[in-house]
C-alpha cells in the first residue's frame, strides 16, 4: 500500500501540512494544518488552509479525518475551518487530556474548559487503526516532544510529527511542559525499527542556508545519517545532547497563542461580553 502524499510547506512557521490519499476521487486525511496568524495584529488568515481546500477540491477528495500529530506550540491549527468547508473528524492522541490539564493551570482557563479531550471529535489510542477509504492507518504513540505526540502510519508512509527532523537537522526539542528526552529517544527507536524503505514525512523543516526546505526521508537515511540519533547513539548521549541544546533555544514565536487555541482543537477562546475573543499572556510562567 503506497498512498499519495502531498506536502504543503508554510515558510512562516516551517510547518509541513499533508494531504494523504489513495487516488483522485478517493477519501483523504489532512494532517497538521496551519491557520495563518499575525502576532503583531492578532489577526488570522486562511491563505495556507485555502491551499489545502483548493487541492482537495481539485483532486475531488473526500476528507474523512483531520489529524493533529500533537498540540503544536509554533502554529495555530486550521482544523475547525477545514472541517466547516470540507467535513471530516478532528482527531489527536488521547494523552491530549494531560496536556490540557497542564495548560489549563498555566493559562488559568475558564472553569467550563474541560480537560477531557471533548473539544476533539475523536481521541486516538496507541495501536488503534482507522480507515482513510481503502487505506488503513495505524496510530503509534511517540511521546517525548510532548506527552500526546502521535505518528500516523499509512501503508509505507509514516507522518512522524515532531520526533525526527531531516537527517541534517536532527530531532525535536523536549523542553516544553511534559516533554521528556528519554521518551523521545524510545519513540524514535520505535520509528526507526520500521523497514528501511519506509517513507518518513516530517512535520517541520528548519533547513540550513545551504538547501531548500524538504520533508521526506526514509528510515534507512535516518539510521545512517541523523545528526542526533543515527544508529549507535546511546540514550544517555542523546539525552545529554538534547538537554544541552534545549537550554539554548528560545520559545517559539507563537507558543502562547498556539497552545491556547490548539488545546481547544483549533477553536478560539469563548468570546467575551463584547463579542471579541482574547488570548492571554501568562507572565513569568514559561
Ligand atoms: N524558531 C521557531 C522554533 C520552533 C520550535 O521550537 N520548534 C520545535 C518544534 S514545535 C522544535 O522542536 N525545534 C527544534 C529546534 O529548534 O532545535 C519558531 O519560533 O517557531
Ligand atoms: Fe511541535
Amino acid at each position: 500500500m503506497k498512498p499519495i502524499v502531498q506536502g504543503f510547506f508554510d515558510p512562516a512557521t516551517w510547518t509541513v501540512s499533508y494531504v494523504v490519499y489513495e487516488k483522485e476521487g478517493s477519501a483523504c486525511a489532512i494532517i497538521d494544518s496551519v491557520l495563518d496568524y499575525d502576532h503583531k495584529s492578532g489577526r488570522t488568515r486562511t491563505i495556507s488552509a485555502d491551499k489545502l481546500i483548493a487541492f482537495v477540491r481539485e483532486k475531488n477528495l473526500q476528507v474523512v479525518w483531520i489529524l493533529e500529530t500533537h498540540a503544536h506550540a509554533d502554529h495555530l491549527s486550521a482544523a475547525p475551518y477545514l472541517r466547516k468547508h470540507l467535513g471530516g473528524k478532528i482527531a489527536i492522541g488521547e494523552a491530549i487530556t494531560g496536556v490540557q490539564k497542564i495548560f489549563k493551570d498555566i493559562f488559568n482557563l475558564e472553569p467550563e474548559f474541560k480537560a477531557d479531550g471533548s473539544q476533539f471529535d475523536h481521541l486516538l489510542k496507541d495501536g488503534e487503526a482507522f480507515a482513510i477509504g481503502a487505506l488503513t492507518t495505524q496510530v503509534m504513540s511517540v511521546p517525548g516532544h510532548t506527552p500526546a505526540c502521535m505518528a500516523y502510519q499509512v501503508g509505507d508512509a509514516v507522518f512522524v510529527g515532531d520526533t525526527l527532523f531531516m537527517p541534517d537537522v536532527g530531532t525535536a526539542r523536549c523542553d516544553f511542559p511534559g516533554g521528556d528526552a528519554h521518551q523521545l529517544y524510545a519513540s524514535i527507536r520505535k520509528l526507526l525499527s520500521l523497514p528501511d524503505e519506509t517513507r518518513l514525512f516530517m512535520c517541520h523543516d528548519y533547513p540550513p542556508d545551504s538547501r531548500e526546505p524538504v520533508w521526506e526521508t526514509t528510515v534507512a537515511a535516518q539510521r545512517k545519517g541523523n545528526i542526533h540519533v543515527h544508529d549507535g547513539v546511546s540514550e544517555a548521549d542523546f539525552v545529554k545532547m538534547r538537554t544541552l541544546r534545549d537550554a539554548t533555544l528560545e520559545m517559539p514565536v507563537l507558543i502562547l497563542p498556539s497552545i491556547q487555541v490548539n488545546i481547544r482543537a483549533g477553536e478560539m477562546p469563548p468570546k467575551e461580553a463584547n463579542g471579541v475573543a482574547y488570548l492571554k499572556i501568562p507572565i513569568n510562567m514559561l
